[in-house]
């Protein structure tokens, strides 16, 4: 199984360079930032949990993302691979996903880290705002997500780096021009 990580700040481009790594690589998507918005949109208890941290731009705690995760992972069983999309954000979550993939057999085939410059990502999460409609788009909640993902998500570079899986991404520049550096990391493991 092709297995990808995709990771990088809010706005870094996760979601738009997974739609074409889909594609490219017949891959199943797996975002929990979409799985939490759905949830939130039918209110179940899961979502309403998930919309008060969301809202003040913090994470979702770790066991309630982490079966959340596995419940989704189940559904896509036969799979040829998938694609990780803002997950995992912090290290709890990254062994939970070892352990669960090497139960059903696989692992991480490589994991992207998206390097975006912090003014790049601000101006596109305030341009996604304008129409988006999602709640957390706004200056003060990019802020938080920023230093969320400082303090809690960035460490997880290391943890990939001894994994042997790391691989830096230069996230400026065209949508098309990134998805070609993607490629080309893709393609050595796939
Ligand atoms: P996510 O939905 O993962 O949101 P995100 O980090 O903003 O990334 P996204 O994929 O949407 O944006 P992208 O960079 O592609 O998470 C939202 C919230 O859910 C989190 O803050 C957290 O509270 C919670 N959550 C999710 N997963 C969790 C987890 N595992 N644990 C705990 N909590 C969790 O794109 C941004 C914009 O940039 C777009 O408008 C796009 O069009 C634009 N863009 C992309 N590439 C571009 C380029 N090259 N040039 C110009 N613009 C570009």
């Amino acid at each position: 199984m092709l297995n990808v990580v995709i990771f990088g700040a809010p706005g870094s481009g996760k979601g738009t360079q997974s739609e074409l790594i889909i594609k490219e690589y017949g891959l199943d998507h797996i975002s929990t930032g979409d799985v939490l918005r759905a949830e939130m949109k039918g209110e179940t208890e899961l979502g309403k949990i998930a919309k008060d941290y969301i809202e003040k731009g913090q994470l979702v705690p770790d066991e309630l993302i982490v079966d959340m995760l596995a419940k989704v992972l189940d559904s896509k069983a036969g799979s040829k691979g998938v694609i990780f999309d803002g997950f995992p954000r912090t290290i709890p979550q990254a062994k939970a996903l070892k352990e669960m993939l090497n139960k059903r057999g696989t692992d991480v085939s490589v994991m992207l880290n998206l390097q975006v410059e912090e003014e790049e990502l601000i101006n596109r999460l305030l341009e996604r705002g304008k129409v988006s409609g999602r709640s957390d788009d706004n200056l003060e909640t990019i802020k938080s997500r920023l230093e969320v993902y400082h303090n809690q998500t960035a460490p997880l570079a290391d943890y990939y780096v001894g994994e042997g899986k790391h691989v830096g991404i230069h996230g400026m520049g065209t949508v098309e021009e990134i998805f070609g550096r993607i490629k080309e990391a893709v393609n050595k493991v796939k």
